[in-house]
């Protein structure tokens, strides 16, 4: 699966989005499907095309038999948002809320190094819980968790050897439509 994400980084180099609050954000993404997840100072949504201009790459067929395997569902996800967290980078507790359908659940598959997971509720605040994901590790954000709020507080550099460079992947799987 990780050769396979090279393949859409190639395609679709990583970038560093804008916040709507206009600071650049410290994990680098692209995004393979339908839809690729965006943000700059219009605020957060899915964009047809890379910034480049150029299509988002096909989501790669491991990363579908995984979601098929998970969810059993027969829907495809629309976008494979890949976030690469360098080390250092961080990402706030937030809510997956840009979709049009919650029913449907969002599929987390980890890679490389370690990253600690923070999960809390449905409300921002509140008591959280925090778990080391190492690679292979998949979570899946569905039912009355779906919109539960979540972040990444920091990565263990030099983890795992998976990757190349030091630092940690994370896909995840999103109906949008
Ligand atoms: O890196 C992770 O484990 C979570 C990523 C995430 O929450 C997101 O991309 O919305
Ligand atoms: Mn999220």
């Amino acid at each position: 699966m990780a050769s396979d994400i090279r393949r859409v980084v190639a395609e679709a180099p990583l970038f560093s989005p804008m916040t709507p609050y206009g600071k650049p954000m410290s994990v680098r993404m692209t995004s393979a499907g339908k839809y690729g997840w965006f943000s700059d100072r219009k605020g957060y949504r899915y964009e047809p095309r890379h910034p480049s201009g150029v299509a988002w790459p096909e989501i790669p067929d491991s990363v579908l038999d995984l979601w098929r395997t998970v969810t059993g569902l027969g829907r495809q996800p629309d976008c494979c948002l890949i976030n690469f967290y360098p080390p250092g980078a961080r990402m706030g507790m937030h809510q997956d809320k840009d979709e049009a359908d919650f029913s449907f659940p969002v599929v987390s598959v980890s890679l490389g190094d370690d990253g600690l997971f923070r999960i809390g509720n449905d409300t921002r605040g509140g008591k959280t819980e925090s778990i080391w994901l190492n690679s292979g590790d998949v979570v899946v954000m569905g039912d009355e968790a779906r919109l539960t709020y979540h972040g990444v507080d920091r990565i263990r550099p030099g983890t795992s050897t998976l990757l190349e460079a030091e630092g940690r992947l994370n896909l995840t799987l999103r109906v949008v439509d």
